[in-house]
Order: C-alpha cells, then structure tokens, then sequence
C-alpha cells in the first residue's frame, strides 16, 4: 500500500504534505509524507479527512429550492437544470440591476492551492462575467492587515518557522499553535527550542492544548485587553532601562512619544502593571516578571496570534506588539520577529496560480459586514444595492457574526447560489445548490505553510454526480460567452503543468512523485536587510523606519500612537465570551461528521467561580444571552477558563428551536459591530450572561 501525495488545502492554518492510502476503491487512511522530514507534520484534521471524503451526508446531486428559505425543501434536478436556471439569473441581474449587485462570497473553503482556488475562482468567473461587488479584508486578520502597513510598510512581516532555532525566549500571545497550527513546522520548531531550554510563555484566558503541553507558564488575561498588559510590559521595560536605546535610535521612529504616553506624561496615567492588573486581570507581579524576563533575553520570538485582534480595539493590540518588538530590538533579528502576524507572511515560493483578472465593479464592502451591506445597502450607508449573492467555498451564514441578520441578509436577496459538498446553514438558504468535489477528488499544487511547495494528486475517482468548481464554472462560463476567457483554451492538467513551469522547480516529475519541493532558505525573516542596512532598505513608511508614530494613522480615526481602546462589560451582559477554533474542526467543517463531534462536544467552558456564583453544576445545560441572541448547551465547569470569562469554541452548525439556539453554534450571540478603523472582526470582543436554563 503506498500512499499518494495529497494535501487538504483548507483554510486550517496548516499547509501539510500528506500521503493518502487507498484502499477497495477508497480513501482508507491520511499519514504524513515522511519527504516532508522531521519538522513538517500534518495534524489530527489531515490525518481523518478520510472521513469528509466517506461522509454519507455527501451532496452528490444539484438542488433547486422549493419551499421557504431555510426550510430544506429542495428538489433534485439535472445539471443542466441547475446550470441553466444560474445562467440565466445571472444575466438577468446584470441586465436589471447591473454587476454591482451581485455579491462575491468567494473564499476559504479551498484556498491555498494554484487552480481549484475558490477564491480565486469564484474571483475568476465574476470578474470576466463584469465584475461583482467584492469585499476588503477577511475574518481572520482584518485588524492586522489595515495596521501593519502604518508601522512597517508592509503585511509581509513574518518569519519561517525553522528560524526559532535562534530565539533564546518564545512568547506565544493569543496563540494556540497546537489546535490552530500557524504553518505546518511552527509546533515541531517551538518543540525543539523547549528541548534547548528556551522557556515557553503563554498568553490566553483558556489553557488551551498550546498551554498544556508547550507552555512553561501560563499567563491568564481578559480577552480584549492584551494592549493593556502590552503597555505595562513596555512600563517596566522603560524604568528598568531594558529598552534597547541604540536600536531605536537607528531604526524606529516615534518612541519618544509613545513613552511619554507609557509613563502617563501626556495623560497624566502611568501605565504601570498595577494599573494594567485592573484592567486585564493578569497579577501585577507576574506583568513585572514578563517583563523582565523579556527584556533579559535576546532575540525574543513574540508570536501574536489573531485573536488579540479580532477584539474592539484590535488594532491597538497589533501597535503594542510591534512596538514591544521594536523597543525590545527584536525586529529583523533572526530568532526575533515583528510582533505581527507572522504564518505565511513572507513572499510565498514562486508558482503560477489562476488569474483572478482585474473587477470592473469597483464597489466593495467590508468582510464583517457583509450582512449589513445586503440588510441596508445603499439607504445605509454601503456603496451598493445587492440583489445576488454567489457562495463558493464559505459558510458564512454561520461563520458570520449575528446568524439572525445572516439569514435575514440571505431572506432579502432576490437570488443565491451555492458550490457545496454538504448542506451547511448557507447552503440551506441558497436557491441553487451545486454538489462539489474534495481535495482527494483532484490534483492541484498548493502553497505550503512555510517556503515550500506541495502537490497534490488526485487520489480517488470523484463521486459520482459531484464536478469540481472549475468545471461548473467553464460550465456557467460556456452559457454566458466568457469560455475562452475563463479557460484560455486549457485543461486542468494542462493549467497545473504550467504553474509549475512558473516555479523554480526544474525536476517536475521528481517535484510530483515526492509531493514537497523545499525552497533553499528555510530560516527568512522580514525586515533583516533593512537591519542589515537602513539606508539601503529603508521601510516602506513616511520616516522610512518602524512607525510607531503616525499621522497617517491617525487620520483614519485613531490616534497617532497606540492607545487603549478596550470597551468593559456590563452588569447586564457580564461575561466575556471568546469563540475560537476547535481543533478538531476547520471553522465549521467536520461539524456535521459524527467523530469529530465526539472528539469535540460542544459545551460552554465556565469558570467554578461564576458557575457557583450562579448555581450551574457541570453538565447541567445553561442559557447564554446577550443583544444578538440566545443559546442553551451544557455546561463545562473547569479551570482551564479564568473567571469572568466563559468559551464556546466557533463553527457547530446553527439549530433553532423557538427562536434559541441549540447545538452551540457561537455566532447566534456575536454582533456585527467591527473594531474601527479596519472594520475588522471582534469575534472575543463579547459579552454575555449565562443562567441555568
Ligand atoms: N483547528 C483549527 N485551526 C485553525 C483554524 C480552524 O478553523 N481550526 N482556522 C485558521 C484560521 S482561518 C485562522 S484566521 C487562525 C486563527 O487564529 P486565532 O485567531 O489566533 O485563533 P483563535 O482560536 O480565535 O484564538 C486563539 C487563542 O486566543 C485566545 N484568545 C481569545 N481572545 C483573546 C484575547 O483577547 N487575548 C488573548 N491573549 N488571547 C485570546 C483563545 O482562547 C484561543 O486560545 O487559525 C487557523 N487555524
Ligand atoms: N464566532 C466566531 N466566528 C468566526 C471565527 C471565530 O473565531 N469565532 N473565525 C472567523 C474566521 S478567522 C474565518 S477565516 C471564518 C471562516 O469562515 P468560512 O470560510 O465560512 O469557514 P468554513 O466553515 O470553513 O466554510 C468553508 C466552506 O467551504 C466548503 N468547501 C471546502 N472546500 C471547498 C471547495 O473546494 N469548494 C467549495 N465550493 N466549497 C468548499 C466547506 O464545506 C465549508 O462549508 O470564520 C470566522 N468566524
Ligand atoms: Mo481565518
């Protein structure tokens, strides 16, 4: 039995080389591809997707909606039915209404590959059809992207995980590297630095698996106000003259003020750790002892995760890590890091990929508020009117905050349409619905999480009935006289074969064989040659050097360096809700597949403090409720979550039974109300009241 090279392609964080086993006709089995060495592993979510592959739930045939939205009521018709009844919709809205009025939901279902990308397909397909109303940043690193370039020019400031062999600390800020992978070698690299002895900080109000089993101490804060113990950290670093003066001096712009307002000599508040402990919970001895050991060890690997700013105030979180970086000299350096996102942001290993062409619709909308955008359009203030929306590999009726204004967003377009694999709650609100092939269904090259490149073959026949996006798009594509743009006259393998031959890879059959080709430099990091010589490499930033400082910034709405803008609880709405990733599932997928619900049940995590305050035993079921919505599920009473804080892991499928939800599904009690200026997610900005129900 010899395993074929596969990837999943997910939005998971990974980016893996697996080999796939097939047995009697079958995906039997998901291994790690031994050529991938001893770093590079798959995760618990490569390793059983055999069993989306198997899933009996499998759409396989194309769905026309015959009763309410919602209500499931499809009929089963051919392709060509389904085919025909889109294309001619389609038209039909960019005859009446124009092609702003449809709106792109294109997105991470399949996104790390070269051609069944749906984003880059559905982008594809819509922008040769005229265009269609697209959307600026995403769910997951809004917040970052809009400020990163403000203080450094550019989003590509990560470093590749095999360059923590030089860090002498690790500080894992809201990162939960163990369930959300960031790469595929970052877990395995931070393994080895703890073998070394370099001490694993963690930041996070829940011991996650990252706490259990990688952390050396873990440090509790309150969602939402890490730049309040970012700032203390920073307090102390000051007074104890663990700054690095020479640092700053020659490469950032903009400290002086930012430490006149660390020490409160602009607003009269000395951001000192006893004041942070007020704010965000963390013992102020254990701020001075973060600190200390900080500014004591060199280079410091600060690794943010996204949910420090998927908060109210996000982007302040984003400010202060890079601004501890830079104060701490920690930028550039190898083993250091920018403070910024990092997973995948350096340029990524040359490939060809399919072209997504220019839009001739210029209107976009913000991610998060997608649903708004629809519900209010132009009367509310968005640039457009839609009437349209085309769903290709997102569910974001459920992965959306507010599923109530989701599906009335859904109830208020004319038409709507689905590429799917299962009938997700998106899915269930669309008009068409076309069943869709899997990774192992199709070959494809992938970008892999680091500076590497994967192949992915086609391990199994498709499923009889399903076709993969590509085709239902030339399909569409044939109806609406766009074919010979959309396909330039090639076949799929024809494509692949000439992404490829974009790439540095000489020795294609060895590259497709093994399933990895390993770029030469595996330890990047950004910013060292602007280290190595400013003058030379100066930032992409007005000073030309890290911004701390910036009126540009400022200009959008905020102020001119980071400050704290975290909004408290209420008594109303007491707790603070987090709803980050299940390490079993991707977003919601492997929801509806019996084993990993197992893996996973979903329970509301809660404190013994605020259980016992509000008599719930474990077990028992409760009922969250904040302005958006209602939820009742068992209870999980544990001190694996600080107190004043409760978690609902993201992504299990909405079920309503009058009119409170009941499988647990987050987004039921989030609100669409982004942090400002990126108009970014704030997901673990939440608050809510939990009762016995
Ligand atoms: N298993 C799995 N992994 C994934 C994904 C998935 O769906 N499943 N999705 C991938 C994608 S698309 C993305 S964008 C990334 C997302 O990566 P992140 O946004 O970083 O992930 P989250 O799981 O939301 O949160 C990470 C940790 O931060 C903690 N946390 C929550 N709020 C705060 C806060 O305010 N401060 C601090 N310090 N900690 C906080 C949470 O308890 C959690 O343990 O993950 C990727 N990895
Ligand atoms: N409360 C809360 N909500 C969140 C988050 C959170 O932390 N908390 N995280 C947010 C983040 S970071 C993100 S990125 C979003 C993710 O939001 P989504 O992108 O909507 O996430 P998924 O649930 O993975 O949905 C992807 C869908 O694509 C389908 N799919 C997979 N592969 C293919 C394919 O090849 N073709 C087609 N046509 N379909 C395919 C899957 O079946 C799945 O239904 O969720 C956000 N929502
Ligand atoms: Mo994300």
């Amino acid at each position: 039995m010899t395993g074929i090279p596969f990837t999943c392609n997910l939005d998971c964080g990974g980016g893996c080389p697996l080999l796939a086993i097939v047995k009697d006709g079958k995906v039997s089995k998901v291994i790690d591809n031994p050529a991938g060495g001893e770093y590079i592993k798959g995760c618990v979510r490569g390793y059983q997707s055999h069993r989306i592959q198997n899933a009996p739930d499998r759409l396989t045939k194309p769905l026309i909606r015959t009763g309410p939205r919602g209500s499931g009521e499809f009929k089963e018709v051919t392709w060509k039915e389904a085919l025909d009844l889109v294309a001619e919709k389609l038209s039909e809205v960019k005859e009446k209404h124009g092609n702003e009025a449809i709106l792109n939901l294109g997105g991470s279902g399949a996104i790390m590959s070269v051609l069944h990308n749906t984003k880059r397909l559905a982008n594809r397909f819509l922008h040769l059809f005229g265009g269609a109303t697209g959307r600026w940043l995403g769910y997951s690193s809004a917040a970052n992207m809009f400020t990163l370039p403000y203080l450094l020019g550019t989003v590509q400031a990560g470093f590749d995980p095999a360059s923590l062999k030089h860090s002498n600390l690790i500080i894992l800020w809201g990162s939960n590297v163990v369930d959300n992978r960031f790469g595929s070698a970052t877990e395995s690299w931070i393994r080895d630095a703890k073998r070394r002895g370099v001490k694993v900080i963690t930041i996070d109000p829940r011991a996650t698996n990252t706490v259990k089993t990688l952390g050396d101490q873990w440090i509790k804060v309150l969602p939402g106000t890490d730049t309040a113990l970012m700032m203390a950290v920073l307090n102390v670093l000051i007074k104890e003259d663990l700054v690095d003066r020479a640092y700053i001096e020659k490469y950032v712009y903009g400290f002086k003020e930012l430490e006149n307002h660390i020490l409160g000599l602009d607003d009269g508040v000395d951001k000192t750790p006893e004041w942070a402990e007020k704010v965000c919970g963390t013992p102020s001895e254990t701020i001075m002892q973060l600190a200390l050991e900080y500014g004591n060890a060199k280079p410091t690997c600060l690794i943010t995760g996204l949910a420090i700013q998927r908060v109210i105030g996000g982007e302040e979180a984003v400010r202060m890590a890079v601004s501890l970086q830079a104060a701490t000299g920690n930028i550039g350096v190898k083993g250091g890091s920018s403070g910024g996102y990092f997973s995948n942001m350096l340029p990524s290993m040359k490939v060809g990929a399919i072209d997504t062409m220019p839009n001739p619709v210029k209107a976009t909308v913000p991610t998060y508020e997608w649903a708004d955008a629809i519900i209010q359009g132009k009367k509310g203030g968005y640039p457009v009117d839609i009437k349209f929306v085309y769903v290709l590999g997102t569910n974001y009726l459920n992965q959306g905050s507010d599923i109530k204004k989701n599906k009335e967003a859904f109830e208020k377009a004319d038409f709507s349409v689905a590429h799917e694999r299962f009938m997700t709650a998106t899915a269930l609100h669309c008009d068409v619905v076309f069943p869709v092939s899997t990774s192992f269904e199709r070959t494809d090259v992938m970008k892999g999480g680091g500076n590497f490149l994967l192949y992915s073959k086609q391990v199994v026949p498709k499923l009889d009935g399903v076709k993969h996006d590509y085709e239902i798009l030339c399909q569409l594509a044939e109806r609406l006289g766009i074919i010979e743009e959309f396909t330039e006259g090639k076949t799929e393998a024809e494509w692949i074969d000439q992404f490829i031959a974009e790439s540095e890879i000489e020795d294609v059959e060895e590259f497709k064989e093994k399933g990895i080709y390993l770029g030469k430099e595996q330890e990047r990091g950004a910013f060292t040659d602007f280290i190595e010589d400013p003058d030379k490499y100066p930032l992409d930033t007005p000073s030309g050097k890290i911004q701390l400082y910036s009126e540009e910034f400022a200009m959008k709405g905020a102020s001119p360096i980071p400050t704290l803008r975290s909004i408290k609880p209420n008594t109303e709405n007491p707790l603070r809700l987090v709803t980050p990733k299940s390490r079993y599932r991707t977003h919601s997928q492997n929801y509806n597949i019996k084993w990993f619900q197992e893996m996973d049940p979903q329970k509301l995590w809660i404190n013994p403090v605020d259980a016992v305050e509000r008599g719930i035993i474990d077990g028992e079921r409760v009922l969250i409720s904040s302005p958006q919505g209602k939820i009742r599920i068992e209870a999980f009473v544990t001190e694996d979550i600080m107190p004043g804080v409760v978690c609902l892991l993201e992504g299990a499928w909405p079920k309503y039974e009058d009119d409170i939800e009941v499988q647990g599904s987050a987004n039921a009690v989030t609100s669409t109300r982004p942090t400002l200026p990126s108009h970014g997610s704030r997901t673990h900005t939440v608050y809510v009241q939990v009762k016995k129900a």
